[in-house]
């Protein structure tokens, strides 16, 4: 950032629909970063009245605001926008049939993102079977995808590109069903391209945002079924708290099925 400075993106640190824009970015280069200037938000805390007003009523973050005040949503939506105007390598690829596959990967992100976020929320241990097997059937569905369009490689394509600015973010995110949930991926050839593109993706330097620490920390409170910010029943302090800093918190337990601890044995 500098005062150069003309696009201001709205966002929550640990979100991974942020982090997709800051991927971009950081794919892009420093000419791309300097214009481009993040503004953190609170979600624990009620939403700034200004902020609302710009993004007329609605909470989703991130939202991207243009030097004259007009505003974007949707963090795809922010990806191709900022990777169109501003300065760096074009992160979409210019081959329009390329180009036309990566849009095809994208279009499964939701339902990977639902399957997650769905699972790590769960509070019913009858339906963690079901659940493990639905978020399974999710990552074959991009295995078989990769096969299809890329099966010989490591990424969609020849680098680290637009699909794996998508996705990266809820591969890290996913580490909160390995921590509450013992999920991973079994050791079955249909994962086997799925598990390859992953592990790329999780070591590529432009997607070192965020760590598995501070990702299994902040979202605690949603492994009890709060998300955005709410509060658990019988706390007072969400794990998405900024105070005290997550690396001064101790690791949660990982049963989210036992009886949960308090805002002081979780260091908030
Ligand atoms: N489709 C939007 C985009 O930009 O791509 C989604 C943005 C979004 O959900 N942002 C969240 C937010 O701002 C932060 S990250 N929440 C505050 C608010 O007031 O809306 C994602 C989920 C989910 C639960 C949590 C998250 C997450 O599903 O990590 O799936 C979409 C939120 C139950």
């Amino acid at each position: 950032m500098s005062q150069a400075a003309s696009f201001v993106v709205h966002h929550i640190p640990v979100c991974p629909f942020s982090q997709r824009v800051e991927i971009l970015l950081a794919l892009k280069g420093n000419d791309a970063q300097e214009r481009v200037r993040f503004e953190v938000v609170d979600i624990t805390r009620p939403r700034d009245a200004a902020l609302l007003a710009k993004t007329r009523g609605t909470t989703a973050l991130p939202v991207l605001e243009l030097p004259d005040g007009r505003v974007l949503k949707e963090s795809l939506v922010l990806m191709r926008y900022l990777d169109e105007v501003l300065p760096g390598p074009a992160v979409a690829a210019a081959d329009p049939y390329r180009r036309a596959v990566e849009g095809m990967l994208s279009r499964l992100e939701g339902d990977f993102v639902q399957a997650g976020y769905v699972f790590v929320m769960n509070q019913d241990p009858d339906r963690r079977g079901a659940l493990r097997e639905r978020m399974l059937e999710q990552f074959a569905r991009l295995d078989a995808f990769l096969v299809e369009h890329a099966p010989a490689g490591t990424f969609l394509f020849d680098d680290f590109g637009w699909s794996e600015a998508v996705f990266t973010p809820m591969f890290m995110r996913f580490w909160f069903l390995e921590y509450y949930e013992d999920f991973d991926l079994p050791p079955e050839p249909r994962f086997e391209r799925v598990r390859r593109w992953r592990t790329s993706c999780l070591a590529h330097p432009a997607a070192q945002q965020v760590t598995r620490e501070e990702i299994v920390k902040s979202y605690y409170d949603y492994a009890l079924g709060a998300g955005n910010g709410a509060l658990p029943a019988g706390r007072a302090r969400s794990s998405f708290a900024f105070e005290p800093h997550w690396r001064t918190r101790p690791w949660p337990p990982r049963d989210k099925y036992g009886p949960p601890p308090g805002d002081a044995a979780l260091g908030l």
